[in-house]
């Protein structure tokens, strides 16, 4: 009722507004004003203000780029992420210089030529030449960084071969929780079906699937063998949430019904990520980027990055679905 209201309020403000200009309009016509005319001061006024918008605009624009430079991410953790981040980096020494030229443009352009009546447009149809330059350059500008991410995006997401030694881990995402189930030393994981999900099989892994038997189920946190190709299937149980593990530039969407793949070799262990942000408490990071909930913000599980020997030494201790 009180938005109902408000919304009742809010549309008679503007009603008013109209038929006040509607009235001040009539006044002024009816003293021989011409009010559709814009003098040549007003014109000039309005240039300069726009001139002066283009540097606040630009000074606020440098001013963000200095408070937030700090949050950045810190080195890629992963293989593929040095690519990743250069394709960033090209793509943003590309377009920043692009956007001042443009911008200075646009607001240089209005303010030299404001309205004169010294001065009469220029008036030409059509002009081949100029077609072809705004058609060409920023056609072959656009195709460069397309195609530089497309060959990125491929080596990204080309899976692991089978007979590559790797780790397989899937990430299963619910509302509001991950869990991380490890192939066992059969190198494969046990089926799942939503329809086997009940009491502790949260996971709705089929019992009867002798693969599962040596699967590993971690909540929590779950580890990472360094400098090794790890191999990630999600799936999801109720909605769409998304993988994010920002340290290693991983995202990938969790879909309920079908199941998604990603896969990165992680290069710094957690303690070498210490010495490197300088922060004791660095925490690898795997987040929900996907509003799945009330509770999204709080889906989340830490990674530890550490030595193959210390990995195999936690795996080991790590129970079995089957002693489960
Ligand atoms: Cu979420």
């Amino acid at each position: 009722m009180m938005t109902i209201l408000v919304i009742v309020a809010v549309l008679m403000v503007v009603a008013t507004g109209v038929q006040v200009l509607k009235v001040s309009e009539l006044v002024a016509t009816s003293k021989g004003e011409k009010i559709y005319e814009v003098t040549e001061k007003e014109g000039k006024a309005q240039g300069l203000l726009l001139l002066l918008f283009m540097f606040a605009y630009f000074g606020f624009f440098v001013w963000q780029v200095y408070k937030w430079w700090g949050l950045k991410l810190p080195v890629s953790a992963s293989e593929h992420g040095e690519g990743y981040d250069s394709l960033m980096n090209v793509t943003l020494w590309f377009i920043t210089p692009v956007f001042f030229i443009t911008h200075v443009a646009l607001f240089w352009f209005s303010y030299k030529y404001a309205f004169s009546s010294k001065r009469k447009a220029d008036y030409f149809t059509h002009s081949n030449k100029l077609e072809i330059i705004w058609t060409t350059v920023p056609s072959v500008a656009l195709a460069v960084l397309i195609l530089y991410g497309l060959s990125q995006w491929n080596t990204i997401m080309k899976p692991i071969a089978n007979e590559e030694d790797h780790v397989l881990i899937e990430l299963y995402a619910k509302q509001f929780d991950w869990t991380a189930r490890y192939a066992g030393e059969d190198g494969s994981l046990g089926r799942a079906n939503f329809k086997l999900i009940e009491g502790t099989n949260a996971l709705g892994i089929d019992t009867t699937d002798e693969k599962a038997a040596d699967d590993r189920i971690v909540k929590g946190e779950f580890h990472l063998p360094v400098g090794k190709p790890v191999q990630f299937v999600f799936r999801a149980q109720d909605v769409m949430h998304s993988a994010y593990m920002p340290h290693f530039r991983a995202q990938m969407n969790c879909v309920p019904g079908l199941k998604t793949q990603f896969n990165f070799v992680p290069k710094i262990t957690t303690k070498e990520m210490k010495e490197i942000t300088q922060n004791e408490d660095f925490q690898y990071i795997l987040l929900c980027n996907k509003i799945c909930g009330a509770a999204h913000y709080n889906m989340q599980m830490d990674i530890i990055v550490e030595s193959q020997e210390d990995y195999d030494k936690w795996l080991a201790e790590q129970k079995k679905f089957a002693q489960q």
